[in-house]
């Protein structure tokens, strides 16, 4: 069976509740977010034994997110819990989020400057250690914005990844809060060839530059709404320069109207591109989707799915995701994610 590890941050998230704006708040609700973390919820979730790595502060605080981690079966073992000497700030990363309703769009304000896994020392850590007995490792664009030495442990792990033989997965994940748009491009970039699974890159294969993306309207469709065949000669001319990529996904937003959403997705599998089917919910949390798109891939993948129910089950697993509150696809039976894939929606009683 698969053994799954991830590396990344893991944040205290408030939210003021009943879709107030935070300038109304009187109160934030807490839970926890980070996109790696998210997925290694998700997997454990879904029964996969999950593994996380992060550098939280040994306090209340740290010490909760864990606790979260664990309650929800993922592994934590090789997490630091760091000392104020190891990171001065001494801090976990946190975010506020305003949820969107109907036209009114989410709103995400980071405070996470200088957090515990930012500051840490990494040369510290065996890589080659951490990584024993994994069959799976899934990295984010997300980590290697935070710090120059979050970078390295990025990329050190990805080449150790690969000379252990582990199958690796990485989401680009573009924040434009956390750096530019080039700086992103060009690190994910350096990553690439020791990838086999690759999703979010979409900004550093269709857009010139970040104002591309700014410009682009959702509704105004090609190439940010492409059909099957544009989407093919994307996935082709990409995947020709990278000849280790097993996998491209690719999910598509379609915006009708304020909460109600449709998605699907594109995978390259195989040198063959599949078009998942269509899923339109309405939204009551959308963070975290690409994530459950991700965990959804992940898992189908781990369990030898075909390629169209790989695609089908990676969005429905989103979709699920955006009808439920908190950034991970919290759903612990399969069977749920399987019957909305097959558009199966009877009440089994
Ligand atoms: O994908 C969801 C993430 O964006 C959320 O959990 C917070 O990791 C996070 C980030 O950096 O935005």
């Amino acid at each position: 069976a698969d053994k799954f590890i991830t590396i990344g941050e893991i944040m205290l998230r408030l939210t003021p509740p009943n879709y107030e704006k935070i300038r109304m708040a009187s109160g934030f609700e807490a839970s926890y977010g980070g996109s790696e973390a998210n997925i290694a919820l998700a997997l454990a979730n879904l029964g996969v034994d999950s593994t996380f790595f992060s550098v939280v502060p040994n306090n209340s605080l740290g010490k909760s997110a864990i606790r979260m981690l664990r309650s929800n079966d993922v592994h934590c073992t090789p997490v630091i819990l760091s000392t104020p000497q190891q990171t001065p700030t001494h801090r976990l990363g946190s975010y506020y989020l305003e949820t969107g309703y109907g036209i009114r769009a989410s709103k995400v304000i980071y405070d996470r400057k200088n957090s515990a896994i930012s500051e840490f020392d990494f040369k510290t850590v065996d890589l080659n250690e951490l990584l024993e007995g994994f069959t799976w490792l899934h990295l984010s664009g997300i980590t290697p914005a935070l710090s120059p030495g979050c970078g390295e442990l990025i990329l050190e792990s990805l080449k150790t990844a690969k000379e252990k033989g582990i199958t690796v997965s990485f989401d680009g994940n573009f924040r434009s809060k956390l750096w530019t748009w080039e700086q992103a491009r060009d690190f994910c970039t350096q990553c690439l060839p020791y990838v086999d699974v690759l999703l979010g890159i979409e900004p550093y294969h269709l857009w010139k530059d970040e104002s591309d993306h700014s410009k682009g309207d959702v509704k105004d469709g090609v190439p940010l709404q492409p059909s099957y065949e544009q989407q093919d000669e994307i996935f082709r001319a990409f995947a020709a320069g990278y000849p280790n990529l097993k996998c491209i996904a690719r999910h598509v937003r379609y915006a009708h109207s304020g909460s109600e959403n449709s998605l699907k997705a594109f995978l390259w599998y195989e040198n063959h591109t599949f078009e998942s089917r269509m899923f339109t919910f309405n939204i009551l949390d959308r963070v975290g989707g690409g994530d459950a798109f991700a965990s959804g891939l992940i898992y189908a993948m781990m369990h030898g799915y075909k390629p169209m129910d790989m695609v089908n089950f990676a969005v429905a697993s989103s979709a699920i995701k955006h009808t439920i509150r908190g950034d991970a696809n919290i759903t612990d039976d399969v069977e749920s994610i399987r019957n909305l894939m097959n558009m199966n929606y009877d009440i089994k009683r």
